[in-house]
Formats: structure tokens, C-alpha cells, sequence
């Protein structure tokens, strides 16, 4: 295989044509799953969250470790390029191998897992194409500021989305399906605080990688699960008298 320059061009604006459809679909309602789904205790036409976690966030992790695999002979020079790569498994193997089963959610509608996992396989695809077949760094690029800041902003937004999915996971005894009012760490200033720390992550990344694809992803990101946010902070309010007034949505102290 080679890097075609045109197909990671067309495939990161089509990213970002899904990234805007997604936010004029889900802008008014929210994506029917977890606690804005309507019909909530019919099993038909759904998967054990466990299982549908597992198998939609898979094909992110195993799609770029086979492309680079299937590279011969392998060309992730200079290390700032193999540890781009690495950062962007590394963040799967949390979503695929351990978030799934610790997740005390609600089973996910089967619609929403089959676009999910193909949504899984083109992200990982290019990604995993652009950085592997690609990408070129110059031998410095670990000591660049865009690397260094970007690596900065990952890890501190991977540090509280996990924090936060630990946070909520905690809320609920093993069987429950009930919501509360979430507490602590970063949930003391937004009610996204999960998704607040994944935005982080990916425009961290982004500015790590300084790649198209890299960037597309992030405002992908945002239009996702920014909405999502707003309502989930919408759903607290009404449901909860007592929910803390001072909380934002998504970016504290702002939104
Ligand atoms: N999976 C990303 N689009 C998505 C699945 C849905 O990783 O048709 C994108 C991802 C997919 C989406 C994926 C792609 C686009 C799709 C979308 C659905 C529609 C959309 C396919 C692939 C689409 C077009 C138009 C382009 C075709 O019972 P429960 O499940 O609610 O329990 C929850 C629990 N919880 C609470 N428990 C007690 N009390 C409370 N108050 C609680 N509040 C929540 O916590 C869950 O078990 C758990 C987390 O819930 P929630 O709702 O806060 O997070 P959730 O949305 O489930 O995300 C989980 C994690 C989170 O860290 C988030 O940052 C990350 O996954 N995520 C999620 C979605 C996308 C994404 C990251 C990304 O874009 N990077």
C-alpha cells in the first residue's frame, strides 16, 4: 500500500461533511441512546451494552494495528510519528479492551451500534492510513511545540475522561439502571464532564499530529458529543430540583 494524498484529502472532508450532518441531527435531539432513549426496558433491537461497546470501538483499535502490521517494512520514523500512532491505540485499548467491561449502561440500540462500528472502521482506517503511509515528521518533531502542547492536552483530556466514565460508572450498584446527579472531580463545574475531557483529548491530538484527518476527528468529536452535553445538562435540570445551578454543560465556567 501507499499514501494516496487524495484519498486521505476526500476522506477527511467527508469526516467533516458527517461531523456537520451529525450536528444539525442532534443540535435539537439528542442521539437515542442511554438515557435519551424512549423506549427503555424492551430488549429487542439491542445489545448488552457491554457487548456493543466492545465490538463498535474494536474495529478503532484493530484497523490501524493492522495496517501497521500489513507495512513492510515498517516506517513509523521518527519517534515522534510512532508515538502519535501509539497515543491514538492507546486511547482504544481503554475504549475497546477495558471501558466495555466495567460499563454498568444500558443495553445500546442495534441501529445506533451498526452505524458506530462503521463509523469505527472508516475513522480507524484513516487515521491509521494517514499516520502510517503518510505522515512525515521532520526528526525534531518531539521537541516541536505543536507536539509537545498537543501531547500535553491529550493526556490531560484522557486523564478526565476516564476519571469522569469512573465517576459515573461509581453511581450506580452492579444491576441498577437509575440516574443521579453525578458529583465530583471535573462534574463539580459541567454536566459533560466525560465528554468535555474527550474533546480535550482529540484536539490535543490533533495539534500533535498538525494533520487533516487528525483535525477533522476533533470537530467529528465535537459535534458528537458537544450536543450530547447540552442535553445531558437539560435532562439533569428537569429531572432534578436540587441539581447544582452554577453547573455549565460542557466547558466550564462558559457553556
Ligand atoms: N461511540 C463515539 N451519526 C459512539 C456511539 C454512538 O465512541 O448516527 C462515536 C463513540 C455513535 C457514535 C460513536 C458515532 C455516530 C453515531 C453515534 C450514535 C448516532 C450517531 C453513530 C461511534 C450517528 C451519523 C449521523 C453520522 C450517522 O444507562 P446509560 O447507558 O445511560 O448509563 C451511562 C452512565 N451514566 C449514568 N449513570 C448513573 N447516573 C447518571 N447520571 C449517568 N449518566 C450516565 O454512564 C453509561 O453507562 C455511562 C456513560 O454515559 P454517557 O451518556 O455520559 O456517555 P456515552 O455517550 O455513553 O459515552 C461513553 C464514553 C464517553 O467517555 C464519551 O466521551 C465516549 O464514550 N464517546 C462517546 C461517543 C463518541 C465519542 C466518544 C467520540 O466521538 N470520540
Amino acid at each position: 500500500m501507499q499514501c494516496f494524498p487524495g484519498l486521505v484529502l476526500a476522506l477527511s472532508s467527508l469526516l467533516g461533511a458527517l461531523a456537520l450532518l451529525q450536528l444539525s441531527l442532534y443540535l435539537r435531539v439528542p442521539s437515542r441512546y442511554g438515557k435519551h432513549e424512549e423506549r427503555l426496558c424492551r430488549p429487542r433491537g439491542r445489545l448488552p451494552a457491554r457487548c456493543a461497546w466492545f465490538l463498535q470501538e474494536l474495529p478503532s483499535f484493530l484497523v490501524p494495528a493492522l495496517l501497521l502490521a500489513l507495512r513492510s517494512p515498517p516506517r513509523l520514523e521518527p519517534l515522534g510519528c510512532r508515538l502519535l500512532c501509539c497515543l491514538f491505540c492507546w486511547h482504544y485499548f481503554y475504549r475497546t479492551f477495558i471501558y466495555p467491561f466495567f460499563t454498568r449502561g444500558r443495553p445500546f440500540p442495534l441501529q445506533l451500534f451498526f452505524f458506530g462500528t462503521l463509523f469505527c472502521i472508516y475513522n480507524g482506517f484513516l487515521q491509521g492510513y494517514y499516520l502510517i503511509y503518510c505522515a512525515e515528521y521532520p526528526n525534531d518533531w518531539c521537541t516541536d511545540i505543536r507536539f509537545t502542547s498537543g501531547l500535553l492536552l491529550f493526556l490531560l483530556g484522557m486523564g478526565i475522561n476516564i476519571h469522569s466514565d469512573l465517576l459515573l460508572r461509581q453511581l450506580r450498584k452492579p444491576g441498577e439502571v437509575t440516574y443521579k446527579i453525578p458529583q465530583g472531580g471535573l462534574f463539580t463545574y459541567v454536566s459533560g464532564a466525560n465528554y468535555f475531557g474527550e474533546i480535550v483529548e482529540w484536539f490535543g491530538f490533533a495539534i500533535a499530529t498538525w494533520s487533516l484527518p487528525a483535525f477533522a476527528f476533533a470537530f467529528f468529536t465535537l459535534c458528537c458529543i458537544g450536543p450530547r452535553a447540552y442535553h445531558h445538562h437539560r435532562y439533569y435540570l428537569k429531572t432534578f430540583t436540587d441539581y447544582p445551578k452554577s453547573r455549565k454543560a460542557l466547558i466550564p465556567f462558559v457553556f
